[in-house]
C-alpha cells in the first residue's frame, strides 16, 4: 500500500509553505513552467463554476447580458486614455510578430477590457433609447506582476469576470456600484464563508479612471489583509475619452455614466487561506464539489452487504454531491486523510458493525466530530450538517476577523497594532500625501478602505493632526 503523505507545514507557523502543500495536496493547483501561471485543475475549477452559476443568476436578474470581447486590444487603443494606463504599462504583456514577421502594430493581451469595450460602445450608443447598456464578460487576464507571485492570490493570469455598463444619468449608475458590491458581499459571505467589510476606497487606493471606487476587504490568518472584489464608478471619465456621448430627449448631447466591476480566481486563494488547517483543505459546502464522500470499510466476507447499504446511503442523499470512495487498493485510513486534504465537508464511515446496526458514522471536516447516526435518519441529518459546517465556517472568520481589528487613537498606538499584525481602525484626513507617510512608516501598510458602517468622526488624523474626515481601515496586506 503506498504511504501518504500529509500536509507537513503548519499554518501558524510557516503560513506559505504550508499554503503551497495545501492546494497542490487538495489536488486544486499545478505549477507549470511559466513563473505565475498556474493550472486550475477541476477541483479547482469547480468552485470557480459555483461562483459563475450564482453570479450569472444576479446578472440576469439584473438585465446585464454576457458577450465576449476579443484577448488582443492594438496599441492605439490602449493608449487612448494614457491617465488610466499610466502605472500598469511595465505589466502589460504583447504580441509582436506573426511567426517571424514584425506586425504593424503591437497587440497588448487584454490587462483589463475598457479600452476595446468602450471603443465598440462609442459606437452603439446614438441616442437615451440605447441606455442602460449593461454588458458583461468572463474571460482571462494577464498582468506580467514582478511581485512574487501567489497561487490564485497574484498569478500573472487570471480568470474573472468584468462588468462594464453605462447610463443616461449619474444617479443609475450610483445605484448600480453599491448593488454590485452587495452581490460581492454575499458571494464571500454567503458562498465562500468568508466575512468581508465594504467600503470606499481612498483618493490614493482608487482606480485612477474611476471617481470614486469601492470594495470588499477582508483578513486573513497570516496576518495580511486582501481585497476580496472591486465596483468603480467611472463618472464621465471614460465616456469623454471614448466619445460616448448619447443624445437626450431634449436632443441635447451628453456624455454617458459609467460603472465597471470584477471578482476574480484570486477570491478562491482567500477561501482557502481563511478555513484551511493542518490537515489540508477546508471548503464551505455550498462551494465544495464533493459534499459528502461515503467510504466503506470493506472485508472479504461482509463486501457486498456495506457497498449495498452504501448504494442505498447515497440514493437518500441525492439531491446533494455525493462521491463513493470504494476503491480497493487503498485502507479506509489512508482515505480519510485523503478526503480530509481535498476539504470534503462530510465524510461518512460504514463497517460490517454499522451495518449490522443500521448505523453509519458522519465525520464532520469542520470540527472532526463524529456523529453515529441511524441510516433511515441520514437523509434529513446530513444536509443540516453541512448548513451547520457554513455556518460555522463563517463565524469562526467572522470571530477571527472582528477580533484582529484593532481602533486606535494616536500614532503610536497605530504603529504597535502595524507591527502586531492586525487591521487598524482610525479616524483618517483621507490625504494622499498623508497615506505616504503612513505607507513609508508602517512598513508598506495602507488603507484598505472606507467602510460604509461610520463611526463618529470628533477627532484628529491619527497620523497629520488635521482634521479627521473619514474612519478608515489600515493593513499590510496582499
Ligand atoms: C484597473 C479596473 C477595473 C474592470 C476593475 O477593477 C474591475 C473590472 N476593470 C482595472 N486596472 C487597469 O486599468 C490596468 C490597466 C493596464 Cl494597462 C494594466 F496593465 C493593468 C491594469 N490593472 C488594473
Amino acid at each position: 500500500m503506498t504511504k501518504q503523505k500529509g500536509i507537513t507545514a503548519s499554518k501558524d507557523n510557516d503560513f506559505s509553505e504550508w499554503y503551497t502543500q495545501v492546494i497542490q495536496k487538495a489536488d486544486l493547483i499545478e505549477y507549470t513552467d511559466v513563473s505565475g501561471c498556474y493550472i486550475l485543475k477541476p477541483r479547482a475549477y469547480a468552485i470557480w463554476e459555483k461562483l459563475q452559476e450564482f453570479f450569472n443568476k444576479e446578472l440576469k436578474k439584473r438585465n446585464i447580458k454576457n458577450a465576449y470581447f476579443p484577448l488582443l486590444i492594438p496599441e492605439h487603443l490602449l493608449m487612448k486614455e494614457k491617465e488610466h494606463v499610466k502605472g500598469f504599462s511595465p505589466e502589460v504583456a504583447w504580441v509582436t510578430h506573426s511567426g517571424d514577421t514584425k506586425l504593424a502594430e503591437r497587440l497588448a493581451v487584454r490587462p483589463t477590457s475598457e479600452t476595446i469595450m468602450y471603443d465598440a460602445y462609442a459606437k452603439w450608443i446614438r441616442s437615451h433609447n440605447d441606455l442602460p447598456l449593461k454588458l458583461n464578460q468572463w474571460c482571462n487576464v494577464v498582468r506580467w506582476e514582478f511581485k512574487n507571485p501567489v497561487p490564485f492570490l497574484r498569478s500573472r493570469e487570471f480568470l474573472w469576470q468584468e462588468g462594464h455598463t453605462v447610463f443616461a444619468t449619474k444617479k443609475e449608475a450610483e445605484i448600480e456600484v453599491y448593488d454590485i458590491l452587495s452581490v460581492y458581499k454575499r458571494i464571500f459571505e454567503e458562498l465562500y464563508a468568508v466575512p468581508v467589510i465594504e467600503g470606499t476606497k481612498s483618493v490614493k487606493e482608487k482606480f485612477a479612471g474611476a471617481d470614486f471606487t469601492t470594495s470588499v476587504e477582508t483578513f486573513l490568518p497570516s496576518g495580511k489583509a486582501i481585497q476580496g472584489a472591486t465596483s468603480h464608478h467611472l463618472g464621465q471619465n471614460f465616456s469623454k475619452a471614448f466619445d460616448i456621448t448619447f443624445l437626450d430627449k431634449d436632443s441635447n448631447k451628453q456624455y454617458a455614466w459609467q460603472n465597471s466591476w470584477g471578482i476574480t480566481t484570486r477570491s478562491i486563494g482567500i477561501m482557502i487561506m481563511m478555513h484551511s488547517d493542518d490537515k489540508g483543505l477546508v471548503l464551505p459546502p455550498r462551494v465544495a464539489p464533493t459534499q459528502i464522500v461515503i467510504v466503506p470499510i470493506v472485508f472479504e466476507d461482509s463486501k457486498k452487504n456495506v457497498l449495498n447499504k452504501v448504494k442505498e446511503i447515497a440514493k437518500q442523499l441525492k439531491s446533494l454531491n455525493v462521491e463513493i470512495d470504494d476503491r480497493d487498493n487503498y485502507s479506509p485510513g489512508w482515505k480519510f486523510n485523503e478526503w480530509e486534504m481535498k476539504g470534503i465537508p462530510i465524510r461518512i464511515e460504514i463497517g460490517p458493525k454499522d451495518v449490522s446496526k443500521n448505523q453509519a458514522v458522519l465525520v464532520r471536516r469542520d470540527t472532526g466530530e463524529e456523529k453515529i447516526v441511524k441510516i433511515s435518519e441520514i437523509k434529513t441529518i446530513a444536509p443540516k450538517m453541512l448548513d451547520d459546517i457554513q455556518k460555522n465556517l463563517f463565524n469562526k472568520a467572522k470571530k477571527f476577523m472582528d477580533s484582529n481589528i484593532v481602533e486606535v487613537e494616536n500614532f503610536k498606538d497605530f504603529v504597535k497594532a502595524i507591527k502586531d499584525k492586525k487591521m487598524v481602525k482610525a479616524q483618517w484626513c483621507n490625504n494622499p500625501v498623508c497615506e505616504e507617510k503612513i505607507k513609508d512608516k508602517m512598513g508598506g501598510a495602507k488603507s484598505l478602505n472606507i467602510p460604509f458602517v461610520q463611526l463618529k468622526i470628533s477627532g484628529k488624523c491619527v497620523c497629520c493632526d488635521e482634521k479627521a474626515k473619514v474612519v478608515a481601515l489600515f493593513a499590510k496586506s496582499y
